[in-house]
């Protein structure tokens, strides 16, 4: 989906700001859809609701709640019409405008769009009311259960995240012409051409136009689908974000399309960008923020992209779901290199189990009653949506289609051959992965022949062989060389490692927990990782401190941040830092 940009043909108009809020008590019923709702409270959008108040009904509210605003509509000309856009809503929703269903939508990390000009009178106010449902299923991505106790209904699920919700991304009020443009894709080489294919139904002339940095026009071409060359082109490159803009024009519609010329290639163990080899210095991510909980956030994201830079990271991955538009353009621009992420998390009854579950979980991740061909089929879906929203973005260089599931059974390797063909069939101009779990070490492990890269998450010296940092390097070591046996010519990316660290708690000892004890553990892996030129990533385990269920593995969420949550760097975050700037690896 075409993120909302302003043309001259279209218009965008944030409706950002406090909008009403309650939770649900049959509101449907009640008739919540079209009416200004009986008891409501503020609430700002984009947030999650959950921090948001000081009530445990709104933090723990599992099911649907409801927000509702007035909204201007804008007097159209021409035949325009006019459409809501959502950039997230978790994990489902339901739309109306004066009290008419205009859109559901379920998968809670992906933007979608209203047409509704039928709906309104233009230059007259309508009624908007969204209600959004935090729950999970066995059919989600990502997948969870409903456990009724004498307490209540709990969400049960197996990531290790709190399971935020509500509005998180902005909702946009747009006009654009009828016949507009509704797709574009761009691939790029690196003699400067580009490919490109428009869609634009019912459009009768379709040309595009090729705008540099300084707005100067260096290319033109006709037709829906072309290749053009930009003379003299500057590249899209690692730490220099140098971007484009392809204007498609589509009879009166404009739509200025963001892109960098660059590529991407998997060869000889090696992750090429623009040719070159590429070393991924960074972390895995969360979306979240003390009191805003998921809720994009504009002062955040730029100063996280500051304390990345400042560290000398190049890369993140979206661990563990699609970040805000937002963040995927500020990337583009930063020249920040982005590993992008599905919501597919927790597929993995095995390893989450003991971890995040309640005692009376199910032990089979693959089956008709859990994980089954309908969650499959929702996940393709959401793999689709996701290359459709994101395949334009230089930043994104490779897809993880999921994050640690089961992948050592005959049932996993069923349920992810389509899936990686999928993502194969949707941008066949990138490399596809998944992220390996621990225990689907490369003697057990079934699915990687799929793949591209090795993407690794390993807690030697941490869950394995806690305070015990000899035995976890030789370990480490021993896993290393296994997989570089067993897929040769694929790089190795660690995608996670690090330790649960309490920042402030210095100790002699270096004993886990301290800060002394996560310099020593990434000490350990990177002195391992310099060993193998096949190892050509390493992200830590987590950018900063993040929220999570509460439990008796985590103090006050999961405190694995090379940051706190308010983003304070630990001890580690300097030594670090050294290295990434210090010019090793890339
Ligand atoms: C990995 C997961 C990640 C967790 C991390 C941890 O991919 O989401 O937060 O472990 O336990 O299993 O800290």
């Amino acid at each position: 989906m075409l993120f909302p940009r302003t043309s001259p043909s279209r218009t965008v108009t944030p409706l950002d700001g406090v909008w009403e809020f309650q939770l649900d008590a049959d509101g449907r019923e009640a008739g919540w859809a079209g009416n200004p709702l009986p008891e409501p409270r503020p609430m700002p959008v984009p947030s999650s609701y959950n921090d948001v108040t000081v009530s445990p009904h709104v933090h723990d509210h599992v099911g649907e709640v409801w927000y509702q605003r007035r909204v201007q509509a804008p007097r159209l000309h021409d035949g325009d019409r006019l459409h809501l856009w959502f950039g997230a809503a978790t994990h489902a929703a339901t739309v109306w405008v004066n009290g008419q269903e205009v859109a559901r939508h379920v998968g809670g990390y992906l933007p979608f769009e209203a047409d509704i000009t039928d709906h309104v009178v233009p230059g007259e106010s309508f009624l908007l009311t969204v209600a959004v449902d935090n729950r999970l299923s066995w059919q989600s991505i990502p997948p969870g259960y409903l456990e009724v106790e004498e307490s209540g209904i709990h969400q049960r699920y197996f990531h290790d995240f709190y399971n935020y919700a509500g509005l998180h991304r902005g909702v946009k009020l747009i006009t654009r012409p009828a016949v507009a443009v509704s797709d574009v894709t761009i691939t790029t080489e690196l003699d400067g051409t580009v490919n490109y294919r428009v869609v634009a139904d019912g459009a009768r002339q379709i040309g595009v136009r090729i705008l540099d940095a300084q707005q100067q026009v260096v290319a033109r071409a006709e037709g829906a689908e072309g290749r053009v060359k930009i003379p003299e082109v500057t590249l899209w490159e690692p730490g220099r974000g140098y971007l484009y803009t392809l204007e498609v024009i589509a009879d009166d519609d404009l739509y200025p399309q963001p892109f960098g010329v660059r590529t991407v290639e998997v060869r000889d163990s090696q992750f090429l960008i623009n040719g070159r080899p590429f070393h991924f210095k960074g972390y895995g991510r969360h979306e979240d923020n003390l009191v805003r909980g998921k809720g994009h956030d504009d002062v955040m994201m730029v100063h996280d992209f500051e304390l990345m830079r400042w560290q000398g990271a190049n890369s993140f991955r979206t661990s563990h779901y699609p970040y805000a538009d937002e963040v995927m353009d500020f990337a583009d621009q930063q020249g920040i290199v982005v590993i992008d992420e599905t919501a597919a998390v927790g597929l993995n009854i095995g390893i989450s189990g003991g971890i995040f579950g309640s005692p009376n979980q199910p032990t089979v991740t693959f089956s008709q009653d859990t994980i089954n061909a309908e969650t499959q089929r929702v996940h393709e879906a959401h793999i689709r949506e996701l290359i459709a929203r994101d395949k334009n973005h230089p930043s994104v260089v490779l897809w993880s289609i999921a994050n640690e599931p089961e992948s050592h059974t005959d049932a996993s390797r069923s349920y992810f051959e389509p899936l990686a063909a999928a993502a194969r069939e949707a941008d066949p101009s990138r490399p596809v992965g998944y992220v390996n779990v621990m225990i689907s070490t490369p003697d057990k492990e079934r699915i990687i022949d799929l793949f591209d890269v090795v993407m690794l998450n390993r807690y030697y010296g941490w869950y394995w062989q806690n305070n015990d940092l000899v035995l976890a390097e030789s370990l480490l070591r021993q896993e290393i060389q296994g997989w570089i046996s067993l897929c040769p010519g694929k790089p190795v990316i660690f995608t996670e490692y690090g330790p649960d660290t309490l920042a402030g708690m210095r100790d002699l000892q270096a004993r886990p927990w301290s800060e002394d004890y996560q310099e020593k553990f990434f000490d350990m892996y990177h002195r391992v990782f310099d060993e193998f030129p096949e190892v050509v990533g390493e992200q830590t385990w987590n950018f900063a401190d993040f929220q999570t269920i509460p439990g008796i593995m985590r103090v006050g969420g999961n405190r694995k941040g090379m940051f706190t949550r308010d983003r304070t760097p630990k001890a580690a975050a300097y030594k670090v830092r050294e290295r990434w700037l210090g010019g090793q690896n890339g």
